[in-house]
């Protein structure tokens, strides 16, 4: 009876590398906020799997603790979810090593991620980055979680977290719950606004590709009115119209409106009356979020207290399932 009743749990986790997009909020961190209603959510800044890639020590506190407030001003919130930074719950990088144990070299060499970073950062192919997958592997099973929100960029790292709970179960009998991926209900992919046959994507090199969470509203009305588009001048839905396509997802998802009536409401106006309308949008969408997350990033004291309180949360849940492994593999422990 209880079990049938138990809600499902998720877990989830973004890197602090870089201010979210539009495309994150939209995609991922909008979804991450609806589930808390209906699951139980358990999510974190992934800051251990971030220095796979080199990082300056200050920009890079900085962006753990702007990362922890926006997603708190997205409407992430601790009394019902538990949300807390990777590197303050040892019990993650302790599974990491664990997992890494179960895990093969040549299971680990077919990561399509693996193998773009190491081309991208040929200086520094650590062993992190090829290990990565055993972390989050580990930060998943932590919690038992049964469901996991992951882009299309995650699936092959989910599909070898599943290989890797089912091995440990074969072996040492049942230890992890296997995560199914979960696909939201709504969810965009918002595309590169000067390119839009690629996604939008914090790391691209030019600034006006992307709609940063804290860009100001000038920002983001500029960035829209150089979209790039088609030379149709008609706001419709259709196939070779990518960049209108993008703005009317965009439109859509801030206003809720479809695209019928977003065509209805466009017809015989230009592009530009129409890509201000998005702009606009998507600051009154962004406005409310950035005011909280400057309340948030104004009082550190509750910043550092509320991340703590959450470490210790995950701490203890964590810790059980720790206890389990070390318990099965025959590791001693006191
Ligand atoms: P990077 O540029 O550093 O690779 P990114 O902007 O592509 O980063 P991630 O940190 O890899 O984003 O992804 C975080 C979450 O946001 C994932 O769940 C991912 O699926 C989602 N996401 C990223 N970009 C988009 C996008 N353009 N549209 C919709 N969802 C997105
Ligand atoms: N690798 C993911 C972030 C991440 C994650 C996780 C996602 C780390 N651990 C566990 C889901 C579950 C990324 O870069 N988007």
């Amino acid at each position: 009876m209880e079990n049938a009743e138990r809600k499902k749990r998720i877990f989830s986790a973004i890197q602090p590398t870089g201010t979210p997009t539009l495309g994150n909020y939209l995609g991922a961190l909008r979804n991450w906020v609806a589930m808390q209603d209906e699951f139980e959510c358990v999510y974190a800044t992934a800051n251990l799997h971030a220095i796979t890639v080199r990082q300056d020590p200050a920009a890079f506190r900085k962006a753990q603790t702007e990362l922890y407030a926006l997603l708190l001003a997205c409407g992430i919130d601790t009394e019902k979810s538990i949300f807390f930074h990777q590197s303050m719950v040892y019990t993650h990088a302790e599974l990491a090593w664990v997992l890494s144990c179960y895990t093969q070299f040549g299971e680990l060499s077919r990561m399509t991620q693996f193998k773009d970073k190491s081309a991208k950062h040929a200086d520094n192919v650590n062993a992190g980055l090829f290990t990565y997958p055993s972390l989050m592997a580990g930060d998943i099973l932590l919690y038992k979680a049964d469901m996991v929100p992951v882009g299309a960029d995650q699936k092959q790292h989910l599909e070898l977290s599943r290989d890797i709970a089912n091995r440990f179960n074969n072996l040492y009998g049942d230890t992890f719950v296997v995560p199914e991926p979960y696909i939201p209900k709504i969810g965009a992919r918002v595309m590169n606004l000067q390119d839009p046959e690629k996604k939008m994507s914090k790391s691209d090199t030019n600034a006006k590709s992307y709609i940063l969470m804290t860009d100001t509203p000038d920002q983001i009305i500029k960035k829209f009115r150089s979209a790039v588009t088609d030379s149709e001048a008609c706001v419709r839905y259709a196939e070779g119209k990518a960049g209108i396509n993008n703005l009317m997802e965009i439109y859509s998802a801030c206003t809720g409106k479809s695209f019928e009536q977003i065509e209805q409401e466009f017809e015989g106006k230009g592009y530009g009356d129409f890509k201000t309308a998005v702009g606009e949008a998507v600051v009154a969408v962004l406005a409310p979020i950035q005011e909280k997350f400057r309340q948030y990033m104004g009082d550190k004291a509750f910043l550092e207290t509320c991340a703590r309180e959450n470490a210790e949360k995950a701490l203890a849940i964590s810790s059980r399932t720790m206890a389990k492994v070390y318990k099965k593999v025959g590791l001693l422990r006191y």
